[in-house]
């Protein structure tokens, strides 16, 4: 208001210096009477001398964000010419635009004037009397006494002192948490423009900063503050929180206003630890993830502002890592201990706990924070056993499963994320296998033992007990299995290289009892006769699994050393005996 004030009681005595009283005493009453009511008459002939500035716009651009008032700063390009057209100033023509206050009198008054409610960019012609410019004195010897000038403006600047930073918020997504606090570091683009929209500086790569440390000009640092990353801003900074009256090189004039277009993508704290949030834990967690562990895991990693780096589900293939041990990056080696399988969690690392200020190649920009959206498919670690859960028990379990038992099972086969691989209901014959002869996974021969048939077992089965680090069809590698088992038959076995054995004492002497006939020799067809008969009687087994035939066959021709097809009584050794026999000639 003050200076309004002063601006106005400038105006008010250049008039009175300029206007005779003598003058105004001579206007006839009649005449005053008569402007009094109908105005001034029309000019006619030579024009009269203007009261006032005349102001054409010749240009006012669509937006006007800020239009010109006492008090403010402007730099601003003229030309200076008399009413014949004769040029007698030019800030073009000095290359530099002329910078200035407006309505303190540092200027000529019809200027202070002329140039109020202007905009940036507004082109415009102010013609200003003699008496509201340089009088009946003029100036040297550039401008005559008495001397109409006439001046074509463009406005380049505003600014005031009292200004500060100016934010406008374009666009912000949702869901904004942390914004930009002093000390935070920060990776933005931006487009920066003086006022009148001239670009000065832009880049392909961000801009990665501290904020807050005196690392960028005033203006900057605090119009970065409260910024969300993915928010897009202009920000408006005047001169003095700028470059000042210096400039900056060739491409920031000295007091110029900049405007910068900024949108942030990263921000995180070099105080920062890794964050992890989203958190889905299944319902049954039995054991969570250790250091020493292996895990495979899938991801989705994206940089804070969402755009995406790496998918493990784009290569269809699980991450698979011992954790806890310096193979992962140290935000991530952290983040999956203490992890339930089936888990999912948000992992925010940031860049020193991650690739650091060099980043990684060409996909991970120096100092990037990384947000891994996780789903822990398994774990286990290499010391892991079979684990066993009976889930149903039959009431009488009196013979159970053992090593070289024959026996018939159900299974599916699942990962631990559900996914079923095989399932026994799929093939056409129940599977049947000998426990102890290495024809499934060791750590299924496991869960398959001390099984009564009727029984049902959850077992889970660690990769180096199944199919290892290289998987097998339908199974990946390193996985972690789950079978759901239950025992429907059981044929009790033989020792490991016995095709028979006795289940009772044998009787004494064998020979004789084997000759059903007494003819003192034994064909095939007798001593199969006699073989299937004590396994009838339940005093002998066969070795289960093949065709009893062909087993006996085999028992047959190991007896019937001189391939004769009988055997004689001299032929025929007990496997003890002929063990302890072997036994005794290596030891001579
Ligand atoms: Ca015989
Ligand atoms: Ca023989």
């Amino acid at each position: 208001h003050k200076e309004k004030l002063k601006a106005a009681q400038g105006l008010h005595r250049t008039r009175i210096m300029e206007a005779p009283p003598l003058l105004l005493l001579l206007l006839p009453l009649a005449v005053a009477a008569l402007l009094a009511v109908v105005g001034p008459p029309p000019v006619t002939g030579s024009p009269s001398p203007l009261e006032d500035v005349v102001i054409e716009r010749h240009y006012i651009p669509k937006l006007c964000a800020r239009e010109v008032q006492i008090g403010d700063f402007v730099r601003y390009h003229y030309n200076g010419t008399f009413t014949d057209g004769k040029r007698f100033d030019s800030s073009h023509d000095r290359g530099t635009p002329f910078i200035g206050q407006v309505g303190l009198g540092r200027l000529i008054t019809g200027m202070d004037r002329g140039i109020q409610g202007m905009c940036v960019n507004e082109h415009r012609r102010v013609t200003v009397p003699p008496h509201l410019a340089y009088g009946s004195l003029g100036a040297g010897n550039v401008i005559p006494p008495d001397t109409t000038l006439i001046f074509d403006l463009v406005l380049l600047d505003i600014w005031n002192a009292e200004d500060k930073v100016e934010t406008h918020t374009l666009s912000k997504p949702e869901g904004c948490v942390r914004t930009v606090q002093a000390s935070d570091f920060v990776r933005y683009h931006y487009n920066g423009s003086l006022l009148d929209g001239t670009p000065f500086d832009s880049r392909k790569q961000t801009y990665d900063t501290y904020v807050g440390q005196g690392y960028l000009i005033q203006g900057m640092e605090e119009g970065l503050l409260g910024m969300c990353v993915g928010e897009r801003r202009t920000v408006i900074i005047p001169p003095f929180l700028a470059y000042g009256e210096k400039g900056y090189g060739t491409t920031i004039p000295p007091q110029a206003s900049l405007m910068f277009d900024v949108l942030l993508v990263d921000l995180h704290n070099p105080k920062d630890d890794i964050i992890m949030d989203n958190q889905v834990v299944p319902e049954s967690c039995a054991r969570k993830s250790v250091v020493g562990d292996f895990m495979r895991y899938h991801y989705n990693g994206t940089f804070l502002d969402g755009t995406p780096f790496d998918s493990s589900y784009q290569r269809n293939s699980t991450y698979n890592t011992y954790i806890g041990l310096g193979y992962v990056i140290p935000g991530m080696d952290k983040a999956l201990q203490g992890l339930c399988i089936g888990e999912k969690r948000r992992i925010t690392v940031p860049p020193h706990m991650a690739y650091g200020e060099n980043g990684s190649g060409d996909v991970i920009p120096g100092s990037a924070v990384l947000v891994f959206d996780i789903h822990v498919i398994d774990f286990h670690n290499p010391k892991d056993t079979v684990e066993i859960r009976v889930t149903q028990k039959p009431e009488e379990c009196n013979l159970t499963s053992a090593a070289n038992d024959l026996i018939r099972y159900r299974y599916n086969c699942s990962l631990l994320d559900g996914t079923l691989i095989y399932s026994s209901d799929h093939q056409e014959k129940p599977p049947e296998t000998v426990l102890g002869t290495f024809r499934v996974i060791e750590g299924l021969d496991e869960g398959l033992r001390d099984m009564c048939v009727g029984e049902r077992r959850v077992v889970i089965v660690p990769p180096h007990l199944g199919h290892g680090e290289n998987g097998a069809r339908d199974v990946p590698g390193s996985a972690v299995l789950l079978f759901e088992l239950e025992l429907t038959h059981i044929q009790k076995g033989v020792p490991e290289g016995y095709l028979f054995v006795w289940l009772e004492d044998s009787p004494e002497p064998i020979y004789q009892a084997m000759d059903l006939n007494k003819d003192k020799e034994v064909p095939l067809e007798e001593f199969s006769e006699f073989i299937k008969m004590q396994v009838a009687n339940g005093k002998g087994r066969l070795l289960p699994g093949r065709d009893p035939d062909v087993v006996i066959k085999d028992m047959f021709d190991n007896q019937d050393r001189n391939k004769d097809g009988r055997v004689t009584e001299d032929e025929l050794k007990l496997k003890v005996d002929e063990d302890n026999e072997k036994l005794r000639h290596e030891e001579l």
